[in-house]
């Protein structure tokens, strides 16, 4: 007997945990990470679904062979510090909705695959849903052979070290998905507001990741006067506060989560700082207008200072609208025991983005977050209503296989 989903869930639960903060550090080819996938394998094995390995970090169990198969699964990896259950939720409820529709004795008509994608976060090597961009060929493994962690260690390493077996590149998996559908727990309150378990997307935002550096002059924090100095922690601390300003007052998004500062000392003006933003906009335009008007006023601001600053585009993905034919059949199948599924849009990227951009139809399921927090140890959902998530996706996937 496999585990059921309350054992699954437990058993991942100590996997990566900080005891100072109770959030998750499952950064990918990391040994946390490698003790997820291996326990990810134990469970396909456990229910007699072969998994392939695709080289690009990616692990798909197989529940029946062939073509035209429904994908669904999400990631295992987290961010510094996340939460259990953004990433993680999509691939135990796929394991357990399996497990449902085997005992309804349902033999699906379709192969049914289930996807642990890599690196979903971007946390290690800065570039979001890595996995699933290299299997769609998104991202060519040129570039990602380019990729390096904060410590410098090249992707590949990484990925030998861990014990996968790097070969980079565009999967022939692919060729044999119909559909992916991604269940994942809601990074907002939109279900809980409405009183409702589940939910189905309609788009996710366009977002991207954009490096900021900002070079000054090193110097003395005493001796050198305040008329004196190019610092360039002051042109960056008001390009921070331009940022959030501008997002405001536009109705998008925008974060600086990320700063490195050269030397980091603290009696010394730095020479350097590099900044991350995360801009998301309602359109594409909206977004590149938003980050254009960042960085004038940090480039001004810069003048000002006597510093200099350059802004490179690490990823940017544009607007996703998930397939409406697939949306509307999953919500009509769901509508018998779930009622009117609200169908909201999302400000998150995720590796059902990826593939619905690269021609994948597409959808996506939500399951009610409480504190409507995410990327944090806050994040959250009632075991009632994670269980519930296994049935609507059960009930989705059956709707698609009978
Ligand atoms: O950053 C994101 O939007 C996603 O959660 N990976
Ligand atoms: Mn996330
Ligand atoms: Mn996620």
């Amino acid at each position: 007997m496999p585990d059921d989903f309350e054992a699954m869930w437990s058993e991942l639960a100590p996997l990566g945990r900080s005891a100072a903060s109770g959030g998750y550090f499952r950064q990918p080819f990391t040994s946390v990470e490698s003790e997820l996938r291996s326990w990810f394998r134990e469970q396909c094995a456990a229910r007699e679904l072969p998994v392939e390995a695709d080289g690009n970090g990616n692990l798909l169990a197989w529940w029946g062979a062939g073509s035209d198969a429904v994908l669904v699964g999400s990631h295992l990896d987290s961010v510094l510090d996340g939460g259990a259950y953004d990433g993680p939720l999509g691939v135990v409820s796929s394991l357990a909705a399996i497990d449902l529709l085997r005992s309804r004795g349902v033999a699906p008509r379709r192969p049914v695959a289930v996807g642990a994608f890599a690196e979903e976060e971007g946390s290690r090597f800065g570039l979001a849903c890595l996995g699933s961009r290299l299997a769609s060929g998104t991202t060519t493994p040129e570039s990602a052979r380019e990729l390096r962690d904060r410590d410098g260690v090249p992707l590949l390493d990484a990925m030998a070290a861990a014990g996968v077996e790097p070969s980079l590149g565009r999967a022939d998996w692919l060729d044999r998905i119909g559909c992916f559908l991604e269940l994942h727990v809601e990074q907002g309150r939109d279900l809980v507001d409405r009183e409702r378990v589940v939910g189905l997307a309609t788009e996710i935002w366009p977002h991207g990741r954009y490096r900021f550096d900002f070079t000054g002059d090193a110097n003395h924090a005493g001796t050198t006067r305040m008329e004196d100095r190019h610092d360039p922690m002051l042109s960056f601390a008001m390009t921070a506060l331009a940022a959030g300003k501008q997002a405001r007052v536009s109705g998008q998004r925008a974060t600086f989560g990320r700063v490195d500062v050269a030397p980091n000392g603290t009696n010394a003006i730095p020479s350097r700082v590099t900044a991350w933003l995360d801009a998301r906009g309602e359109t594409d335009e909206s977004l590149v207008r938003l980050v254009a008007e960042i960085k004038r006023q940090g480039t001004e601001r810069s003048g000002r200072d006597g510093t200099r600053l350059e802004v490179t585009s690490e990823s940017v993905s544009g607007a996703v609208s998930f397939d409406p034919v697939l949306t509307a059949g999953v919500r009509s199948r769901l509508a018998d025991r779930w009622g009117d599924v609200p169908v909201i849009p999302t400000m998150a990227g995720h590796d059902a983005g990826i593939l619905a951009a690269a021609g994948v139809p597409t959808a996506m399921m939500f399951v009610r977050n409480p504190t409507g927090v995410s990327h944090s140890p806050e994040e959250f959902a009632e075991m009632a209503d994670c269980l519930a998530g296994v049935e609507a996706l059960a009930d989705a996937i059956e709707g698609l296989v009978s």
